[in-house]
């Protein structure tokens, strides 16, 4: 049985984009996922072998290097690449994620001097919001600071639960630039691999995406030029936000692929494997499962895709969409990998099946890039207001 996704609304050049990306999958990424899992390792080959093809900066206009696509075809393509290995579809979506700064906040001239160079994969971006104190409150808590002095800024602090960040060599860091500011008090900066006092610190041992180091940033009066401020002073809170709009569908995607994956396996193994004289899917109990499985993975793909529609239009409703894609495919990813699990029996437990990576590799797509729980106090703020 085939599960692609229907294929009615694809342009003739998305379509194109698409058969070579699962051609790609099939022949490379798949039979590297289990060994990415296995030694924990930054799969550099897979990401020469996205930017050989183009894949790492496809939502970046064509006048700075990258492909011009849709965030349509971006979120298509990483659902095919997570539907076999949820950390190497994060290498296209933390480029995205590490991009989005720039592209919503920066000038021309920042334009033009970074994005070309994360459009071809010569150099890897990330995103560095969190802190130990400062996860979903992200505002409030923010304690990293940068101080202007003379053509540079100074900034001090820590990130953490930086995706890619030991590997990246741009940064988009958040910093409190006036304290008494409120949200207006956080400014965006372009922080560079080998900028004076910036380090890698611990890198997190994880449940799943093992393939994608999550680490600690430290800026120890790391000075930045005043040039890599992107936006003006104060103008960093809403650039922050204004990037989780477009790259929480990025994440939605990754859930879907690694549910449609784990759907995919669990629904041959059903076919295959005999109790009782038949094939396990046509008992009752196999068959509905699968069934509720396969309605929650089409009814997550359509919400996604108009999520990402919204990103291409720029509809006002964007985060109201991009949190519901985010909130239902999160949960989509961890209920029907732990289904393949159950579905597969003993050997769903077995890290020698897939199932097993795919439901650890699910859960971290409810925490981050906004827990469940700020996805729907998005959502709800979007339908009923804020309040005091
Ligand atoms: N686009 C543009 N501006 C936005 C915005 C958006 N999507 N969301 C909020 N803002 C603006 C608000 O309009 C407000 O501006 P003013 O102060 O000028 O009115 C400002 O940003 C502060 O917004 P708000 O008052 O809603 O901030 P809160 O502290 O209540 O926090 C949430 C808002 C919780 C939504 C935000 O902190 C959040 O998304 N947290 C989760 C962070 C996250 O996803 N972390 C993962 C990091 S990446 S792995």
């Amino acid at each position: 049985m085939s599960i692609a996704p229907p294929r009615a609304h694809e342009s003739d050049e998305e379509a194109m984009i698409l058969d070579m990306v699962r051609e790609l999958v099939a022949e490379k990424v798949a039979p590297r996922a289990a060994d990415i899992d296995e030694s924990g390792e930054f799969p550099y080959d897979i990401k020469e072998l996205f930017a050989q093809n183009d894949l790492m900066g496809i939502p970046i206009p064509t006048e700075y290097g990258g492909l011009g696509g849709t965030f349509v075809t971006y979120v298509k393509v990483v659902e095919e690449i997570a539907k076999a290995c949820a950390s190497s579809s994060l290498i296209v979506a933390v480029q995205e994620l590490g991009m989005l700064p720039i592209l919503i906040g920066g000038s021309d001239e920042q334009k033009k001097r970074f994005l070309p160079d994360i459009a071809t994969g010569k150099k890897i971006a990330a995103y560095a919001l969190t802190e130990v104190s400062s996860g979903s409150d992200a505002l409030g808590s923010m304690k990293t600071r940068a101080e202007r002095k003379g053509d540079d800024y100074v900034l001090t602090g820590q990130k953490i639960w930086i995706t890619n960040g030991s590997v990246a060599d741009i940064v988009c860091v958040f910093a409190v630039t006036d304290p008494s500011a409120g949200s207006r008090g956080v400014s965006a900066f372009v922080v560079e691999k080998g900028a004076p006092g910036f380090s890698v610190g611990k890198k997190e041992k994880k449940m799943g995406i093992k393939g994608s180091p999550t680490v600690e940033l430290i800026f120890d009066n790391c000075v930045v030029p005043a040039a890599n401020r992107l936006g003006e002073e104060g103008e960093g809170f809403k650039i922050a936000m204004k990037v989780l709009d477009k790259s929480r569908p990025g994440i939605a995607a990754q859930a879907l692929g690694i549910a449609a994956g784990a759907l995919d396996y669990a629904t041959q193994y059903a076919k295959d494997r005999v109790a009782f004289g038949k094939p396990i899917g046509q008992h009752q109990g196999v068959g509905f499962m699968l069934a509720d499985m396969k309605t929650e993975v089409e009814a997550a793909r359509l919400l996604l895709y108009e999520a990402a529609r919204k990103c291409d239009e720029g509809a006002p409703d964007v985060s109201l969409w991009a949190s519901m894609a985010k909130l239902k495919c999160g949960d989509v990813a961890m209920a029907v990998s732990t289904d393949a699990v159950q579905v597969l029996g003993g050997f769903g437990y077995s890290a020698e099946y897939p199932v097993e990576r795919m439901m650890r590799d699910a859960k971290i797509t409810q925490i981050y890039e906004g827990t469940q729980q700020i996805q729907r106090l998005v959502i709800s703020r979007a339908i009923v207001g804020k309040g005091k």
